[in-house]
This record gives structure tokens, C-alpha cells and sequence, in this order.
């Protein structure tokens, strides 16, 4: 059996959220969970990018809480199986971070 997923420890979170600040994430009000609002030129882009968004989600068994009108992107992460913020947050917003630059 697969181990519990394990929430962010306070020393974990005070090296990885100034870092994920830096790269315009913000910590949600009354949750424990991050969110980030992607601008793209247009629909096609903005939906390019959530698609592999969504390939990379599939195969991280993770996945984004979102919210998608024409240009516009804006992404919740949090893990539901821990109630909070874990490392899978992490490295899906570098992914994430990653896939709306190509
Ligand atoms: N996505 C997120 N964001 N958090 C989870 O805890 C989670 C998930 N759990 N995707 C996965 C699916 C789980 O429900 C399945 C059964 O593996």
C-alpha cells in the first residue's frame, strides 16, 4: 500500500513558499492551498497549455483544481488526500510554471 501523502512541514514550507511567491503564486485565504492566474494571447493557447497540464496530471495522479474563460487561467493546488498543501503541489506548480512558457 501506497504510503499516506504527507502535508508540507513548516520548515519545508518557509524554503518553498517565498520561492513559489517569486514566481507569482499566492497562498489562498482560509485554505490551505496555492493559486496562480495564467493570461494567454487567446483560447488556443490557453487551452494548449491546459492540455498539458492535464497529461502531466493524469500521469502525476494529481490533480489541478481550474477554471478556464477564453484567454484566461486560473489554477488551485492542493491535495485532497492530505487536506492541505504537499510536495505533489510543488512539483505540479513547476510543472505548471514549465508548460506556460512553451
Ligand atoms: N488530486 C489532488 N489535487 N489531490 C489529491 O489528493 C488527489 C488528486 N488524489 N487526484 C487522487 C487523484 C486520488 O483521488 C486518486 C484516487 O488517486
Amino acid at each position: 500500500m501506497a504510503g499516506k501523502i504527507q502535508s508540507l512541514t513548516e520548515e519545508e514550507r518557509a524554503h518553498l513558499l517565498p520561492l513559489l511567491r517569486s514566481a507569482q503564486w499566492v497562498e489562498v485565504v482560509g485554505r490551505d492551498a496555492i493559486y496562480k492566474e495564467f493570461i494567454f494571447k487567446d483560447f488556443n493557447q490557453a487551452f494548449g497549455f491546459m492540455s498539458r497540464v492535464a497529461l502531466q496530471a493524469e500521469k502525476m495522479d494529481h490533480h489541478p483544481e481550474w477554471f478556464n474563460v477564453y484567454n484566461k487561467v486560473q489554477i488551485t493546488l492542493s491535495t485532497h488526500d492530505c487536506g492541505g498543501l504537499s510536495q505533489r503541489d510543488i512539483t505540479l506548480a513547476t510543472f505548471i510554471d514549465q508548460a506556460s512558457l512553451i
